[in-house]
């Protein structure tokens, strides 16, 4: 026990945003070349499935600064990017899955000349059968992988019980991450038979593991290294690692620095995103509201590949009743694989849209029923010791805290009546209003990857430098790692130097992903700060002659006994350690105690625990044109005891944006050939500050948080865009105040255009 760590920095802290203010944070893009440097383009498949007859790259060989275009055949190792399943070419060989698959890597003496080389290179495809919807894979069986089936009780008893029994559809849309820095990678040879890669990667040993598979080469012959990157939301999870196995591949074939940095055309072409889903479900409730069953269908449309999306499923079932207690379920969900880029990770990993189905039902059960739907999600909200479909129990189950709170200081009551009487007063302008409880499990659904390190060195001088596994991706990773090295040494965050992220240092890392990266870096790091404490405590104790050197205290630069007699600053008890030979550097390890599930039956206590919050979003519609703008969104969240307010803050206020913007704007629309047709920012909109509710405001619920949490600091990065579903039922609920008989499909994004034909009652589809 470190006595020092009772008192935390509680002053929000950025180590980042003067860098950020002065525009002079380093991404990858900002590494100076070096002299030699050579740059990498993708040729990739125009056609959504088909066979390769015939490539032609004689033109683009012959045009001047073209280095050399290279396809599977050069490939040292295996021909495999897939992270769970090997079933990902790196590049096609005779088949092409999705538009926008790599077929070949130009490499030229500049990105210019790499740019045209690509077109004058000819490729023939014999078109096959496109698949693009996940219903229609389903029934042809075409799956990434087996189905998911998971129960609870038994539903056909319980159903037999129910008052009520509701049947529906939903179907929520895919999602583009838009991370400010797109996809890359830059290889530099490094030395003999080695090879160095900077990486816009969360997980730096996926790259390094895929990259070695590429070059039939073991894993210690590359290294890869991140400093920080412009945003990842799950994107760069699994998906950074393609580029960075075409550099390293040039680099091994060429000998030369090869740098690969694609445009946002290309990024928003080839990568995948937030996996759609098309969901059918049944909810039985008896005659107080109480649910009593819940079955569901979901049907992910995975893409061409499987990447991360047989996990992405598993948070989907894990996640499907949300933040209530629902005592009889039964779950399947299918991953079906169409012809479009590989779907992959994306903030909340498939919660989200297990989610969305059961609020769909609970909003649909409430208008059938007639009445409000916060009543029946407030009846059924989980209580301490309820039992989730997956066997684990609530412990310190804040669900209901976080609604009342909400429901009191944000004066639901008055304000539902006020908006009553304005939508009486204002025939073409409806408010309405929406709750959105969330509940989310917090560690990787896999155990295994739920562990991390890291590496502290003190100097001699006593300044300290860290490495972690931790990837700051505009998170605030970074200023919570100094936080808690500062805070365990009793020194001011001035004093730490956090290292870029290299897997030489900090090696088998998971990725920054899971919402659990500051959790399992910071309690990896805490581990490694308290081995070099006790280390100087037993020195001081014999220094001073004290015989429990547990009682020493470093807080404020110095070191002291427990009762003051003794003091010594930090830089003294250094440089005596020093003098003394005394081990000044440590490794860190941390695996979360507790966790574990059985894979074949998915029972067991797979999360750490859980994060509460309530979110209470507001809109106005305008019912002439089907605009609409959020007037207020509301949120009690459970952060435990903050380690950085403000970096929390900026999670919860930017979460909820990016899911009022997958739930509302932001509309991905691939045709019947799996053409992208929002393929670039103008025709796909995401949230600017006009989407952002007028009024934002945060309240803390008051706990102590979980000891799993890095120093009581709950989990804060993927829970709060859920609170974003709200904005969907709160157009639905404005749409209803003007058409009451309205039949709009569960089915989002609830864009302008499908508010417009609710309000007017139109249901089929304008094209
Ligand atoms: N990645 C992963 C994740 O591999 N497993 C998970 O459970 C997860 N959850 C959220 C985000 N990324
Ligand atoms: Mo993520 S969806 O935590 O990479």
């Amino acid at each position: 026990m470190i006595p020092s760590t009772k008192k935390k920095e509680k002053k929000s802290f950025s180590v980042d945003a003067p860098l950020h203010v002065t525009g002079k944070t380093q991404y990858l893009d900002d590494l100076p070349e070096l002299s030699g440097t050579l740059f990498a383009k993708v040729y990739a498949a125009k056609v959504a499935h088909g066979t390769i007859n015939k490539i032609d790259t004689t033109k683009a060989e012959h045009l001047p600064g073209v280095v050399r275009i290279i396809s599977y055949r050069d490939i040292p190792g295996q021909n495999q990017v897939g992270g769970i399943i090997a079933d990902e070419p790196l590049l096609a060989e005779k088949e092409v899955d999705f538009i926008g698959m790599p077929i070949l890597i130009i490499i030229a003496e500049t990105d210019v000349i790499a740019h045209h080389a690509c077109q004058l290179i000819e490729v023939d495809i014999t078109t096959k059968k496109i698949i693009v919807d996940p219903v229609e894979a389903y029934e042809a069986g075409h799956f990434l992988s087996d189905p998911i089936h998971c129960k609870k009780g038994d539903t056909t008893t319980a159903f037999s019980k129910c008052k009520y029994i509701v049947e529906g559809e939903a179907e929520s849309g895919g999602q583009e991450h838009v991370y400010l820095e797109t996809q890359g990678a830059y290889a530099i040879p490094n030395g003999d038979r080695s090879i160095k890669i900077f990486s816009s990667t969360q997980g730096p040993t996926a790259v390094q593991r895929t990259v070695a598979k590429v070059l039939g080469c073991t894993m210690n012959q590359i290294e890869v290294d991140v400093n920080r990157i412009g945003g990842g939301f799950g994107g760069k999870e699994d998906q950074a690692s393609p580029w960075a196995a075409m550099v390293a591949l040039a680099t091994h074939l060429l000998g030369r620095p090869v740098k690969y940095i694609l445009e946002r055309g290309e990024d928003l072409q080839m990568t995948g995103k937030r996996h759609p889903y098309k969901s059918s479900y049944k909810i039985g409730l008896d005659a107080d509201y109480n649910i009593l069953a819940y079955e569901a269908q979901y049907y992910q449309n995975g893409g061409a590949a499987a990447d991360l999306s047989p996990a992405v499923l598993q948070r989907t079932v894990f996640h499907s009743t949300n933040s209530y207690f629902v005592p009889n379920v039964n779950v399947s969900a299918y991953s079906c694989r169409t012809n479009l880029p590989p779907n992959t990770a994306f903030r909340g990993f498939g919660g989200p849209q297990g989610m969305f189905v059961i609020e769909a039902a609970i909003h649909k059960a409430a208008r059938i029923i007639g009445i409000p739907a916060p009543v029946i999600q407030e009846k059924n909200l989980l209580n301490e010791g309820s039992e989730f479909l997956y066997g684990q129990k609530t412990e310190d189950c804040e669900a209901r805290n976080c609604w009342q709170q909400a429901k009191v200081n944000y004066e639901i009551e008055k304000r539902q009546a006020a908006i009553t009487a304005y939508n009486q007063e204002h025939p073409n302008c409806k408010k309405g209003l929406a709750l959105m409880p969330v509940c989310f499990g917090i560690s990787f659904t896999n155990t295994m990857m739920n562990n991390a390190r890291a590496l502290v060195h003190v100097y001699s001088d006593g300044s300290v430098g860290i490495s972690t596994g931790a990837i700051e991706m505009r998170q605030g990773v970074s200023s919570k790692m100094i936080q808690v090295a500062a805070v365990s040494f009793g020194l001011s965050t001035l004093a730490i130097k956090l290292e870029t992220t290299n897997t030489t240092r900090v090696a088998n890392t998971s990725p920054s992903a899971a919402s659990a990266t500051a959790d399992l870096n910071g309690k990896a790091l805490l581990d490694a700060c308290q081995q070099i404490l006790s280390r100087l405590k037993m020195m001081l104790a014999k220094e001073w002659d004290i015989n429990d050197a547990d009682t020493i205290i470093f807080e404020n630069g110095l070191a002291s006994s427990f009762d003051g007699s003794k003091k010594m600053d930090w830089k003294k008890v250094i440089l005596l350690a020093f003098q003394q030979r005394i081990n000044l550097s440590a490794k860190g390890h941390y695996a979360t105690p507790r966790i574990h599930i059985d894979r074949t039956t998915l029972q067991g206590h797979p999360f750490a625990y859980h994060v509460y919050g309530t979110a209470i979003l507001t809109c106005t519609v305008d019912c002439i044109r089907g605009n609409y703008e959020f007037d207020a969104g509301n949120i009690v969240h459970d952060f435990g005891t903050s380690l950085n307010p403000a970096v929390d803050l900026g999670q919860i206020e930017g979460g909820m944006v990016q899911g009022i913007g997958w739930m509302t704007l932001e509309e991905l629309i691939y045709n019947k050939k799996g053409e992208l047709k929002s393929g670039n920012l103008a025709n796909y909109k995401i949230p600017d500050i006009y989407s952002v509710p007028k009024k934002v405001d945060v309240q803390y619920l008051e706990t102590e948080g979980s000891d799993l949490a890095i120093l009581k600091s709950k989990a804060v990065g993927e829970p709060p865009l859920m609170y974003g579903i709200g904005a969907y039922f709160s157009l639905y609920n404005a749409v209803m105040a003007f058409n009451p008989a309205t039949e709009m499909a569960y089915s989002a994004p609830m864009t302008a255009e499908k508010v417009l034909m609710g309000l007017y009652g139109i249901t089929e589809e304008v094209s």
